[in-house]
């Protein structure tokens, strides 16, 4: 079972903020920590954002927590959350800081968050093992994010109303194909590729994310589906390109000593295993 770790460091990302730390054991929201007393943080880059809640307390503000409202889903993967004083609480436990933070949506924030592999191959085009445990070595698209600099899976939120399977694509043509800067042919071409190779997916992962925005009423959800170019003719081949959030793009190694943003690296180690790949 998960246990957040990257959403209870010192810092909060963004603003700052420092989130009241202590340790593991007084995570969940049923033991007693009286001393519990984080300080609140809501960005104020938020306010009148079209894609971001009010702010609680904001009379035009109704939500129905634990629901699909309207178009907005207020759902969260990990079961019905708590409410406590009008707002919702983190399902995996404190974080040290009160407030939505740099997030848009109280409550669950969902993305989605493609896996596309291939295999390695050496000058020669063969597959390349790796001596230690003589499997083949799978490689994924990895994006450098803008905000933290880590590397991580080329992910985004989920637009309301969206489906998961567009925002896979959509995404992954944004950060790792940049086409919200192509041509008008170049794009069609992309979009044309991706949506041909996001056809068949395999889902690895649904539901909270240890990601480092995270607060004590906020938090990140994903849905990961592997996408994998078996032979190397399609997205493999492909010129990847930064685009959007992402400062840089390249094909990584898939093995144990990966450090990714958020939980990341399991997703990825999930990939692995289902390919019976080295890890
Ligand atoms: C992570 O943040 C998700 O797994 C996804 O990769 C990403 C979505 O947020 P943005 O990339 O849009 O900031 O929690
Ligand atoms: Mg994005
Ligand atoms: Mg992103």
């Amino acid at each position: 079972n998960l246990i957040h770790i990257k959403c209870r460091s010192n810092y909060y990302p963004f603003g700052g903020i420092k989130r009241f730390v202590f340790p593991d054991s007084l995570v969940p929201w049923n033991t007693t920590f009286s001393d519990y007393n984080p300080d609140e943080y809501n960005s104020p880059s938020l306010t009148n954002k079209p894609w971001a809640d009010p702010n609680i307390g904001d009379p035009s503000f109704n939500p129905k927590w634990n629901e699909l409202d309207g178009n907005i889903n207020r759902v969260s993967y990990a079961g019905v959350y708590f409410i406590n004083e009008g707002r919702p609480l983190n399902p995996l436990g404190r974080t040290g800081l009160r407030g939505r933070g740099v997030l848009g949506r109280w409550g669950p924030n969902h993305a989605a968050d493609p896996v596309v592999t291939r295999w390695k191959l050496s000058d020669d085009g063969r597959r390349e093992i790796d001596p230690s445990t003589n499997l083949y070595i799978l490689q994924f698209c990895a994006i450098q994010r803008k905000d933290s600099g880590e590397w991580a899976l080329p992910g985004g939120m989920v637009d309301p109303g969206e489906q998961v399977g567009i925002t896979l694509q959509r995404e992954f043509l944004e950060e790792a194909l940049n086409s919200l800067e192509s041509k008008p042919d170049e794009l069609a071409k992309k979009q044309k590729m991706v949506s041909d190779f996001f056809a068949g997916g395999y889902e690895i992962y649904k539901g909270y994310v240890d990601d480092p925005r995270n607060t004590d009423n906020a938090w990140m959800e994903t849905v990961a589906v592997n996408f994998h170019d078996d032979d190397g003719t399609s997205v493999g081949k492909f010129q990847l390109k930064a685009g959007d959030d992402a400062k840089n793009v390249k094909w990584m190694n898939i093995d144990q000593n990966l450090s990714l943003y958020a939980n990341h690296s399991f997703f990825v180690q999930t990939a692995a295993m289902l390919h019976g790949a080295h890890w």
